[in-house]
């Protein structure tokens, strides 16, 4: 049997385990690293704890771009601490206004057929490019820097055949909409989603980086296209050739399933609040009225979403009800729409110019009105993240968002008068003077740590006690993000370094009692449903509850990110085997496990617990490798690397 393109690069960068088989753990190297500034800061205080001098990475990439308000001296702090980090190790500095980490290494960095991991949950954008990219939290990229395997557990392989051509007014924002809609935000848990069939020709790198963005929000563990002439188109235009390899899946390659999508047969789509698969066609909810119209974010900021925009705005006016707010994915993207006269046209429209930086789509900034209705091109659409609780986001593609912005409603692009899609230029502008190079190694030791005043120490786990005796902190139902557990918005994101002040906001939207009750507790267990902790990759989301005392997370299911980021922080990751002992246990109650180190260092696969309150005793199971067991005995990744290192 052959191997689609994704088993070819994990093959060729296999350390541990095989790919035969499908169960397991298997092991690769990393040839790239990625962070950006809000989860950066926590990797590399965790790379510096882990004693490691310089990264061992073919290219290590801090960007700057979430974390850009400067609202007080936290964010710059932050920033210069990584820019001494970056330096003295290695990394190449990508300063505040370069661009988002995903846009901007798609342009400069990203090579077919390597391999990429970054503190983000949307790196797989570089599997537009071919790139094999996942997102993990700061601990796994950390050790990556230092020349660390990568784990992988239990994959799966779905395939996605594409057909036809995309017709106008309909995008690659509708193709992963579509997707959403057909499998929901769970339907690519564990596994590796590949694009193929004679539909991906006509789809240039950004549009494929769009859907392989998305993927993340599939709860994919990462996606692929193949790297193709469109690859090489995109890489010589970016002065890059040279980095072009073919790749392609064999003709007997063998998905476990696939889905089949005729482009052709594709319309304009909405998610509506307040999930990415609450997917309904544009044309249902058309006239609609909206306020506010945001274009950008890693998913829709390239130049030729841009281009696309600045075309529909040429000439017409931004409607009076609606504030379009535009941010560019990178300098490049702005640089071109300048030079090449789109930005007068975006701008002489109306719309407010933002900085080309993650922006809205983090909360910073651009909170929408009370009850307010925000279209938006960007990737997540959860509950309160834009800043606004009650806020209506629906995500939709550059082109709708355009349209309805000048219809101050709803409107279906499809039926406009629109201009062909714009063609990836013969060359980019290219200016890497916003990178800041590494010293040399020989001058590195020269290289001071700036350690600004809000840079605190962060939690360390603690090893596995014998018995366990807790009290449900919090129970939860399905599909909690990682924003439900750890909000970010421009009063949070200047302090992830800073993880006691971080632990007053834990859990608030859900709860907003939960972190006293948590601290009353002292030691505690979250219960939860399906899906649990999906979204982004701030290992926050694990760190602040270990901060509260946080031991065990009883959940139906995890989501990849989140609950490798419990056990690098020492938090156990159990699953109910009986669905409906949900129903049984209440917050407040105490749960006791017995024999706990024990059976974890057998390896028993099943876990009993008992709830005092209603004597109810369930079976949870805890599938972990041989290396997460000793993470968990140690009380977390880094305890059992200084254990080995002492041994
Ligand atoms: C996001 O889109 O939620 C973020 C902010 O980019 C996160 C990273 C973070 O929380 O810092 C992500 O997607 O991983
Ligand atoms: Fe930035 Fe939004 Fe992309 Fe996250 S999803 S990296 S916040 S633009």
């Amino acid at each position: 049997m052959g191997f689609t393109v994704a088993q070819k690069i994990l093959n060729s960068h296999l350390r541990e385990g095989s790919l035969e088989g499908k169960n397991g753990e298997i092991g690769i190297q990393i040839d790239q690293t990625l962070t950006q500034d809000s989860t950066g800061t926590m990797a590399y205080l965790q790379f510096e704890a882990m004693g490691i001098p310089r990264v061992k990475t073919e290219l290590s990439v801090a960007y700057i771009d979430h974390n850009m308000l400067q609202t007080g001296f936290e964010n710059a702090d932050d920033h210069a601490y990584i820019k001494s980090m970056a330096k003295k190790s290695g990394i190449i500095f990508s300063r505040p206004g370069n661009g988002i980490c995903h846009q901007v290494h798609l342009e400069r960095f990203a090579v077919p057929g390597k391999t990429l991991i970054g503190s983000d949950s949307h790196t797989p954008t570089a599997g537009g490019m071919g790139m094999l990219a996942f997102g993990a939290g700061g601990l796994d990229v950390a050790s990556a820097m230092g020349g660390g395997t990568y784990y992988l557990q239990d994959l799966g392989f779905l395939g996605v055949k594409l057909t036809g051509a995309l017709k106008n007014g309909v995008s690659a924002k509708d193709v992963i909409l579509e997707i959403l809609r057909l499998i929901s935000v769970k339907g690519a848990v564990g596994k590796i989603v590949e694009y193929f069939g004679d539909g991906i020709k006509s789809l240039t790198v950004p549009e494929r980086a769009t859907i392989t963005n998305m993927g993340t929000e599939l709860g994919a563990t990462t996606s692929i296209f193949p790297s193709d002439k469109r690859t090489r188109e995109f890489l010589k235009a970016q002065g890059r050739e040279e980095s072009y390899v073919e790749l392609s899946a064999d003709a007997d390659a063998e998905y476990d399933e696939v889905i089949e999508i005729n482009l052709s047969e594709l319309k304009p789509l909405v998610a509506c609040p307040h999930m990415p698969d609450n997917v309904s066609p544009v044309s249902e909810l058309e006239g609609m009225k909206i306020d506010q119209v945001c274009i950008g974010s890693c998913t829709n900021s390239s130049l030729s979403d841009l281009i696309t925009v600045a075309k529909i705005l040429k000439g017409k006016p931004v409607a009076e009800n609606v504030s379009l707010t535009i941010s560019p994915g990178s300098r490049q993207v702005l640089y071109m729409l300048a030079k090449d006269g789109y930005l007068s046209d975006i701008l002489s429209s109306g719309a407010r110019l933002l900085e080309c930086g993650c922006g809205p789509c983090i909360g910073m900034g651009q909170s929408p009105a009370s009850g307010a209705i925000s279209l938006r091109t960007f990737n997540r659409n959860f509950e309160g993240r834009s800043g606004t609780k009650d806020a209506r986001v629906y995500l939709v593609s550059p082109e709708t968002a355009a349209v309805s912005a000048i219809a101050g409603v709803l409107t279906d692009p499809s039926n406009c008068d629109l201009d062909a899609k714009p063609k990836i230029p013969k060359k980019f502008d290219i200016n890497d003077n916003m990178f800041d190079l590494p010293a040399e190694e020989i001058a590195a030791e020269r290289v001071d740590i700036v350690r600004g005043p809000n840079i605190k120490p962060f939690p360390q786990g603690e090893a596995i006690p014998d018995s366990l005796r807790v009290a449900v902190s919090i129970k939860v139902e399905d599909n909690i993000t990682t924003d439900h557990i750890m909000p970010s918005d421009s009063r949070l994101l200047p302090f992830r370094s800073n993880i006691p002040h971080l632990s007053e906001y834990c859990f608030t939207g859900c709860d907003p009692n939960f972190p006293k009750r948590a601290g009353i507790f002292v030691n505690s267990m979250v219960v939860a449903g399906e899906n649990y902790g999906q979204g982004s990759s701030r290992e926050h989301a694990a760190l602040v509850p270990l901060h509260l005392g946080v031991k065990a997370v009883l959940a139906k299911s995890f989501a990849r990110i989140h609950r490798d980021n419990l056990i690098n922080v020492g938090i156990l990751p159990l699953t109910f085997t009986n669905p409906s002992d949900y129903d049984d246990i209440d917050e407040g109650d105490i749960i006791e496990i017995e024999n706990l180190r024990e059976s974890i260092s057998k390896g028993e696969r099943f876990i009993e617990a008992k709830n005092v309150r209603s004597k109810g005793v369930y079976k949870m199971s805890l599938v972990v490798s041989e290396r997460q067991k000793n993470y968990l005995l140690a009380g977390g990744l880094l305890n059992y690397t200084r254990e080995i290192a002492t041994e």
